[in-house]
Formats: C-alpha cells, structure tokens, sequence
C-alpha cells in the first residue's frame, strides 16, 4: 500500500456517498480548509465514511489517498453519539447540559481511537507529518507516537477546552491529556482555550510550562516539548466574496426580503440545532421585544435557520421541542396575514442560499453561549462586500477575540441582548459601514488557507 507525507485524520471523511454509490466532496468547513494544503502534497485522509458497518478498501478521490476506518452500529451509538456528543462535548462547552460519564461509552472511545491509530500509522510515511482534527480524537496523538515515534504530530481542537474546575469532572482526564499530550503542536481557537489546557497539565501532572511550550518528560529522562497554542480558524474568504458579487444571489437576496414582506429589519440567526447556540435566548429576546412592542412585525421578522444536528441524541431532541414550541407560540401571538414574526427553517442549504440571507439580513445574530470559533460570524461579514449589516456577536464565541467591531452581547443578559438588537435595527449607515470595514479587514486578512499554513509552519518548526 502507498505511504504518504502528509496525513489528515478525522472522525469524518472528506466525501459523502451519493445515491448511485458514487462520491462527492462533502461541503463542511474542515475539507474547505484543508483543500488548499491537500492539493499542493500528494496526502492521505483517514477517517470513517459516515455509514455504520460500511466496509470500504481506500480508494482515491481527487487527488487524495482516502482511508476509511470501519464503525459498527454500536461504536457509532457509543463513541460517537455517546462519548463524543453526550459527554465531550456538553463538557467542553461549559456543563450547558449536563454531561453523561459512561464507562462503555469510554470503552468505545478508546478502541475507536486505537483504530484510527493504527490506521493512520499504516497510512503514513517515514518520518511523514500527521495532523489529527478534533474532539472525537482526543486520545490518537500519544497512541500514534508510540506505534510511530518518527512521525510528527498535531492536533487541533475546533471546540472550547474548559476551566479545570469543570474539566476536572471527567473520570478519564488524565488519559485525556496524556492523549493529547501525544502531538508537537496542540492548537486551539482562543488564547484561554490554550491556557485552560495547561492549566490542567499543570494541576494532574506538574510538568512545567513556559510561554506556550510544555515540557513532557520522558522515560529515558530527557523531555519532549509541546506546544499549545491559539491558531483561530477562519473560511475561505474568497468564495464568500465571489458568491456575493453574483448577480443572481444578490436578486435572491431582494427576493427573500419580498417574501418576508419586506419588513424595515430581517434579522437572521443560522446554526447546527445545537444547545451551545444560544437559539432559545435569542428567541426569548426577540419575543420580549414584540411583547413590549418595541419592535412589531412590520419592523422586524427573524429567520431563524436550524440546521438538523445529532437528531438521535437525547439533548438534541428535548431542544427542538423547546424551540419548535416557543417558536409556534410567538408566531401565533404576533404573526398578521402579511407578516411573520419568526421565519423557522429546520432544513439545510446550499451555499449560495446562506450566502444570500447573509445578504438579505440587516442584523445576523451570534448569540452562543459557548462556542469554539463561530465561522458563520466570519462568513456574515466577509459576504457584505456592500459593507452594510450590523454582527451582533456573543463575547462566549471565539470570533469574539478578533471581532472587536461587532456589538458585543452577553447572551444570558436578555435585557442587554434586547438593547443591543434595538440598537442594531437603528444604527446609522455610517456606523454599519465604519464597524463593517474594520470586521472585513479582519477576516480578509485571515483566512482559512492563513490557518492552515500557521499551525503547519509551526508543526514543520517542531519537526526541526
Ligand atoms: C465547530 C465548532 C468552530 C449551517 N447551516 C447550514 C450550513 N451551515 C454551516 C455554516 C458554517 C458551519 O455550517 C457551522 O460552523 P460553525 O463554526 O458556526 O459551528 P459548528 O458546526 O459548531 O463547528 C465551531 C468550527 O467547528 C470550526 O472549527 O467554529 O465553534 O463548534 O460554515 O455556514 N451550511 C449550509 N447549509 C446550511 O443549512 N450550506
């Protein structure tokens, strides 16, 4: 079997199976980012195909060398809707619902991950670089070193790393750590993320850290180095600019608005159904805000945009519950023959439709109460090419570090939330424009091919 310089290891393969059994790329933020650097090496992906018990031989795909790491129906149940989505991820993001510590949960965890281990050890060259992507993989940097200690190794993580005091609650926090202590590089979105995660190094281990270097000792008594450190992910700037430039979005645009009526503010609100959104105090600030009748419908409707999100898990289903009847409610208090209150989408779209709402909305609301980066803020703006709309911007999003224009809210304010959307439909062009430029030049100088190169740069620097 061919051995690549350059694998990519994730929980997902960079491919969705079409209906005739073909192919396609799929459209996610990850394969976006790392096309670029993909296209340039002759690298390999390791990752499972998204079907459970689907038994595939690695094939290519454009260039890329794809190997799929087979899940059965119960390690997908257990690694990954279980450990990966009911414990890590309700954990990370700060307890907002609680997570569930099961011990055969973990069990899949660990064996899935041992699995991607080896197969990305067979998949990579001599002395090859491996860059493991996320949560779900927490545990493949260190099992990989031991099975390829000439490899170099990095990680990134797209989502929060806690305070100790909270990720302190996990039973298997060391293994966590050890695990991730496992790469050369461990990247993260936020400054504090970097910082929570040696902090916990420090508490459980005592090693020492200085700047952004941890110095993990070794059996022979020397010590490994690993840096851990904030590389904020961004999008591909570009695309969003050409789509927004197209004649034809920017008519669909104009369209949207008349179908809602042409109201004085389209607010929007685009996320996976997740908890960690803030879709349910965004909706309680807005229904307040027709209740006091501040705003009516003729001067404001919100489209609403839930993407479907881990319909299987728990958590999930009980929100859209909540959301569906909050929704149904406001609507059916405020709604006239003409106009809605909240236009409520539980679908998914093409790229060129979102591009369009972006274009549509005069307020995009990013009310998360924890969020790793938030990309659709970053998409948001580099769509305005007019340098209109107002990005209100929770201080709990990562985007909130680099986008200092936007209105900053805290989320579980609703009082605040509520002023800062009045203030957002009011805003003088002048202003949207001022704080629009300086946001876009943020993000076009940022982009995601920026990301990558960093976080590479600073991986081939510790191969050296
Ligand atoms: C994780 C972290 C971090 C949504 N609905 C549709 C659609 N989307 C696209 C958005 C955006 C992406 O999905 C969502 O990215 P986010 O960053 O907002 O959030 P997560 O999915 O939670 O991503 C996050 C990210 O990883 C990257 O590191 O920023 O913090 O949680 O691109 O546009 N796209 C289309 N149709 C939809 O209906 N085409």
């Amino acid at each position: 079997m061919s051995q690549a310089d350059f694998v990519v290891v994730a929980n997902r393969l960079p491919v969705d199976r079409d209906d005739d059994g073909g192919w396609r790329r799929s459209p996610g933020g990850l394969v976006t980012a790392l096309e670029p650097v993909m296209r340039k090496t002759e690298g390999a992906w390791v990752g499972w195909p998204g079907k459970p018990g689907l038994e595939l031989e690695p094939f290519d795909f454009e260039g890329t060398h794809l190997v799929p790491v087979v899940l059965s129906a119960d390690e997908v149940q257990n690694y990954y809707e279980g450990f990966s989505n009911d414990t890590i991820w309700p954990l990370y993001h700060d307890v907002i619902a609680a997570p569930r510590y099961r011990r055969v949960w973990w069990d899949a965890y660990v064996d899935v991950n041992r699995r991607f281990a080896e197969a990305s050890a067979a998949a990579a060259a001599e002395g090859a670089t491996v860059w493991v992507q996320d949560y779900q993989l927490q545990l493949v940097p260190a099992l990989l070193r031991k099975l390829r200690p000439d490899l170099t190794i990095g990680y990134f993580h797209h989502i929060p790393f806690p305070a100790y005091g909270l990720f302190s609650q996990l039973p298997w926090r060391r293994q966590v750590l050890e695990g991730l202590m496992g790469a050369d590089v461990v990247g993260f979105q936020r400054v504090a993320d970097a910082g929570n995660f040696a902090r916990a190094v420090r508490r459980l281990f005592h090693y020492t850290t200085k700047a952004s270097g941890i110095s993990v000792p070794l059996e022979d008594g020397g010590n490994r180095n690993v840096l851990a450190k904030a590389f904020p992910i961004s999008i591909d700037t570009e695309s969003y600019i050409e789509m927004a430039q197209r004649p034809e979005i920017q008519a669909r645009a104009k369209e949207i608005r008349e179908g809602l009526g042409n109201p004085k503010a389209v607010l929007l609100g685009v996320d996976r159904l997740d908890y960690t959104k803030g879709i349910r105090h965004r909706l309680k600030a807005f229904g307040e805000l027709l209740e006091d009748g501040q705003l009516t419908v003729e001067d404001a409707t919100l489209v609403q945009v839930a993407s479907p999100s881990r319909e299987r898990v728990e958590a999930y289903i009980q929100l859209r519950d909540e959301i569906e009847l909050t929704v149904g409610r406001i609507n059916g208090d405020f709604d006239t023959m003409d106009h809605t209150a909240i236009r409520y989408l539980h679908q998914a779209f093409p790229r060129e439709e979102m591009v369009a709402l972006y274009l549509a909305a005069d307020v995009m609301l990013v009310t998360a109460l924890r969020d790793g980066m938030n990309l659709v803020a970053k998409e948001y703006v580099a769509s305005r090419i007019d340098n209109r709309g107002v990005l209100l911007l929770s201080e709990f999003a990562g985007a909130a570090d680099e986008l200092g224009s936007a209105i900053r809210i805290n989320p579980h304010d609703i009082g605040g939330m509520k002023d800062a959307i009045m203030r957002a439909t009011e805003m003088p062009g002048s202003e949207q424009g001022r704080r629009m430029r300086a946001l876009r030049r943020r993000v076009l100088d940022h982009d995601v091919t920026d990301w990558s190169r960093s976080f590479l740069d600073a991986l081939a620097a510790a191969k050296r």
